[in-house]
């Protein structure tokens, strides 16, 4: 079991809801359990064009996946929510970034682990400060320290559950 850090973002349709049904996605999955949820930050978007505000949110779990089999689990969940919405095409219903497993070190073409981005990224760095004050991303040093000036990245009051596990729905 490897513990594993998760970041959830979404900046269009209704993102609270999208976020809530990650997460209950999530804790379904067949070996990966959820262990704590931070809360919801509305933060400024970072990069790209011109687009809404995100929200976002960290989720702690621990995985018996390999890597590449938990890239499989969180992009299958992102298309399920894709699917789900009527919206234009244009900015993400929901996008998960496995920020950290373990002290794993990952360099493929198609996944990089730790994120190359977090360390850089308040709407990552501060919730999972939040959930985990001592938390450090290897070879990047403690998250609470990375955390720049947090001035795009606003705590709001919604709050995002983690669900009792359904019985049979995997371990
Ligand atoms: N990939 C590689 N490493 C990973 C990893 N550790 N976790 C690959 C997840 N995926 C990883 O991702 C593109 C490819 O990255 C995947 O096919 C996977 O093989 P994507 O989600 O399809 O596309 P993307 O997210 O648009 O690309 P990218 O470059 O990953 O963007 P980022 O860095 O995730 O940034 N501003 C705010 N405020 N909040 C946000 O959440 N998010 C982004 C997206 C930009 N600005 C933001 C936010
Ligand atoms: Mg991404």
């Amino acid at each position: 079991m490897r513990s594993v850090v998760l970041a959830l973002g979404s900046n269009l349709g209704d993102s609270a809801e999208t976020l809530q049904g990650a997460v209950d996605d999530l804790g379904a999955a067949a070996g990966l359990e959820l262990l704590g949820v931070s809360s919801v930050y509305e933060t400024d978007p970072v990069g790209g064009p011109e687009q809404p505000r995100y929200l976002n949110a960290v989720v702690l779990g621990r995985t018996s996946l390999e890597p590449s089999a938990l890239l499989e689990v969180t992009q299958g969940i992102e298309r399920a929510w894709h699917r789900v919405r009527d919206v234009r095409w244009g900015p993400r219903t929901l996008d998960i970034d496995i920020v950290a497993m373990g002290d794993l070190g990952v360099d493929a073409p198609d996944l990089q682990v730790p994120h190359p981005r977090a360390h850089e990224r308040d709407f990552v760095l501060v919730p999972w400060a939040e959930v985990e004050p001592d938390a450090v991303i290897p070879g990047r040093g403690a998250v609470r320290e990375l955390v720049g000036d947090a001035a795009g990245v606003r705590r709001t009051t919604i709050e995002l559950r983690l669900r009792d596990r359904v019985e049979g729905a995997g371990s």
